[in-house]
């Protein structure tokens, strides 16, 4: 498979009707700040415990930082907890991704984009002033097959790169903007496996400011990325071992003020 097939972005992807319920929907959800780390997975030596620099939320199955996300081979059990199920205006949108995905690239056994992760980027408040925390880290997504994400807002500098020397993992293999109503896909070994992507930083002039519902954030862009955990690794609430439903009861209680999924899962956490 060829490597520019393995990796596109369709503009426009999600034009203004749409567009208009999806933001009214994503505005509608209220996200969370989570914390790396927890009682029982605590910072390593010379790491400590911190908050992500967006607040967060998934659909489908969600990864709580705290339990290390979907990391296989090793890292599948206890970690991707059944989370609320796509709206049918997502899930319908989603299955047109798949489909031009799937026309692209290869895709593993079984794949289908059923985990949604929605960042939430912006400024945020800290001691009376706006921090502005809107950029990703280098990173790879770990599930397996393609990736895909769809933007809303203003435009992100989103870089592919790769390691210059060891420890360092900033040489710019690609880059571009990914704009308001773009859909991004991205696949096979070298995107996923051989570079690292990151989010360098978020333009400010387009005038999108989000209303989302969280004290002390300005949010200018929110960004869906899609991606496949096989069904056998998504666990129910309450089949979680007693120290994993200890980690993210709190969590959950958040999410429970606002979600009946949440909700309905917290009796069997507390
Ligand atoms: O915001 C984006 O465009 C990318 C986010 C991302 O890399 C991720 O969630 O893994």
């Amino acid at each position: 498979m060829k490597k520019n097939q393995e990796l596109f972005v369709i503009p426009g992807f999600v034009g203004p009707p749409l567009e208009a319920v999806m933001v009214k929907w994503l505005t509608s959800l209220v996200p969370i700040w989570e914390e790396r780390y927890s009682n029982h997975n605590p910072p390593p030596d010379g790491e400590w415990q911190r908050r992500l620099k967006r607040p967060v939320y998934w659909l489908g199955n969600w990864q709580f930082a705290c339990l290390d996300y979907y990391h296989p081979p090793k890292g599948v059990l206890n970690r991707c907890v059944r989370a609320e199920p796509y709206p049918e205006f997502l899930s319908s949108l989603v299955g047109k991704m798949e489909a031009k995905i799937r026309a692209s690239m290869g895709t593993p056994p079984g794949w289908h984009l059923n985990t949604c992760l929605i960042n939430y980027y912006g400024k945020v408040e800290e001691d009376g002033r706006w921090v502005d925390v809107a950029s990703v880290g280098e990173h790879r997504d770990y599930e397996p097959g393609p990736v895909a994400s769809l933007s809303f807002g203003e435009s992100a500098l989103f870089q592919f790169v790769k390691s210059r020397s060891k420890g360092s993992r900033d040489a710019v293999v690609r880059e571009h903007w990914l704009k308001n109503g773009e859909f991004q896909a991205f696949g096979g070994t070298f995107w996923k496996s051989e570079v690292f992507h990151r989010v360098q930083r978020v333009k400010r002039n387009g005038g999108f400011q989000f209303p989302v519902v969280l004290h002390g954030v300005r949010i200018r862009r929110i960004n869906l990325t899609f991606r496949f955990v096989p069904d056998e690794h998504i666990v129910d609430a309450n089949r979680l071992p007693r120290e994993v439903r200890e980690d993210i009861v709190g969590y959950v209680r958040q999410l429970a003020q606002s979600s009946s999924h949440w909700r309905q899962q917290l009796p069997t956490l507390a």
